[in-house]
């Protein structure tokens, strides 16, 4: 039997460290990244012996500027996990989230896990409905406390039932303006990468992305069409392009936000 490839990934500090500890016990493998002194661990989980997870450095962004990021975004692209397990700091959700939408711009299947639960329930005037946040994220989410072992048996459950399932790519979708210049620059690329990578490519060919346009085997012809595509976005932005990008990103955070978190402490400040 094949062994299926879990990536935990997330912002540093959200747990990623304690929730592999607590999915592998003893079963670890400790070792370093190549060329770099960054720890690397993997381990077979406790509860599954057919899946592998592999702890990985934590980032805020898939750029390739920090080691942490060149590792992880390389881990992600060359070696193609199963699925990510996207560990968040609930407590943090909108800086948190900001990952999870370049995580699932990769194509690869995502699991959201809202770690920290036990202090967020604590929080009393702060509430996530996680439904909502599943529903419009279009993957599933799972709530949990790493450090309580609280709900690790559930998180087992959903980890299986998405490696069960039909490969489904979700996505989410920005600026009516920006979708179109990314369905543009997607027409180009269709046919040189497999499809499930095109959201990912796109949206890095967009933002001019060195690394990534590197790889791609684009004629003269392609490439001036691209970027006449990414100047017009630019000048009807008024910004460059990966700012546009970025604060596609934001307003679509905020959005969710809006809709899926419901904290107290806004009321009774708008009362006072
Ligand atoms: P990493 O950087 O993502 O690997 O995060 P760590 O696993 O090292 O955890 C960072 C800190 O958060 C540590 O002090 C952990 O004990 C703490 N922590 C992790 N998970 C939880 C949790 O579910 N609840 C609480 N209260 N603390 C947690
Ligand atoms: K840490
Ligand atoms: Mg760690």
């Amino acid at each position: 039997m094949e062994m299926s490839q879990l990536a935990l990934i997330g912002n540093p500090n959200s747990g990623k460290t304690t929730l592999f500890n607590a999915l592998t016990g003893s079963n670890q493998h400790i070792g370093n990244w190549p060329g770099v002194t960054v720890e690397r661990k993997s381990g077979v989980l406790k509860h599954n012996k057919n899946m592998v997870v592999q702890d990985l450095p934590g980032i805020y962004s898939l750029s390739p500027y920090s080691s942490e990021e060149m590792i992880t975004r390389k881990y992600l692209l060359d070696e193609l996990p199963d699925q990510t397990l996207d560990v968040v700091d609930s407590t943090n959700l909108e800086r948190n989230l900001y990952l999870t939408l370049q995580l699932m711009e990769t194509g690869i299947p995502l699991l959201l896990i809202l770690n920290m639960m036990d202090i967020l329930k604590k929080q009393h005037h702060r509430r996530i409905n996680l439904k909502k946040l599943s529903y419009i994220l279009d993957v599933p989410v799972v709530s949990i406390s790493a450090l309580k072992k609280q709900n690790l048996d559930q998180l087992t459950e959903k980890i299986e039932a998405r490696d069960a399932e039909e490969h489904h790519y979700a996505f989410p979708e920005y600026d009516y303006r920006l979708e179109s210049a990314l369905s543009m620059i997607q027409e180009q690329l269709k046919g040189l990468i497999p499809d499930n990578e095109l959201r990912w490519y796109s949206i890095k060919v967009f933002e001019r992305d060195e690394a990534v346009t590197a790889t791609l085997d684009l004629t003269e012809q392609q490439q001036q069409e691209i970027e006449a595509t990414i100047k017009a976005s630019e000048k009807i932005f008024d910004d460059n392009s990966d700012s546009i990008v970025v604060n596609a990103r934001y307003d679509y955070i905020a959005r969710i936000i809006k809709i899926c978190v419901i904290d107290t402490n806004d009321f009774s400040l708008s009362i006072s």
